[in-house]
């Protein structure tokens, strides 16, 4: 059976368990460049992962061995990016009931709405969770599913934590760049 994913089939060491990860698809090479946001957020919580190419509609075996092959090897969440007609986190959904995050791309000529109805617009009885177009979104769906891991990582959970202490304090020096007042006597 073709292995497309083999993270999860390293020995763990000792008895430990093999460290969950995040499961990345994209629907084309030209999802790329916002779906590295994705890596990026995970990278910067020490989350494990592997983002590959698969389409739902162009290689739809494919789609279904990865997503396969993901669930036996560990990936604990699985994140499914695509724009345009954006199937591929629906079609993920379908195989898996591990969670799914979806990211709505905006390549298309109709900027990407097209995708986030797609995705958001799921059936009832196999979720996605669909974050924002673009950028942003894609960020959000590694953090999330980083937040998704820390509910049994005590050590994620602290990580999660200082990112967010880390926002609060970028948004203290970003204030004093604009700070100003005519209040008499302050
Ligand atoms: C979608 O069609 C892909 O996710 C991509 O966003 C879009 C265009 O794909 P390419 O024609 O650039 O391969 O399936």
């Amino acid at each position: 059976m073709l292995d497309i994913l083999t993270r999860g089939t390293e020995e763990p060491e000792g008895d430990s368990l093999p460290k969950p990860w995040v499961c990345i698809v994209m629907g084309s090479d030209s999802d790329a460049e916002v779906m590295s946001q994705v890596a990026d957020a995970l990278e910067e919580l020490d989350v494990p992962y592997e983002m590959l190419v698969s389409s739902a509609h162009r290689s739809p075996e494919r789609t279904r061995q990865v997503i396969q092959d993901g669930e036996k090897n560990g990936a604990a969440v699985f994140i499914a990016g695509a724009g345009a007609a954006a199937h591929l986190p629906g079609v993920v959904a379908s195989f898996t009931t591990r969670p799914v995050i979806g990211v709505p791309l905006q390549g298309s000529p109709l900027f990407g709405l097209d995708s986030l109805f797609a995705i958001a617009q799921m059936p009832a009885g196999v979720p996605v969770a669909t974050v924002a177009i673009g950028m942003a979104g894609a960020r959000n769906a590694g953090i999330l599913a980083a937040q998704i891991l820390a509910v049994s990582d005590d050590a994620l959970a602290r990580r999660l934590q200082a990112m967010r202490q880390s926002m609060a304090d970028a948004v203290e020096q970003k204030s004093k760049k604009v700070e100003r007042s005519n209040r008499k006597g302050k």
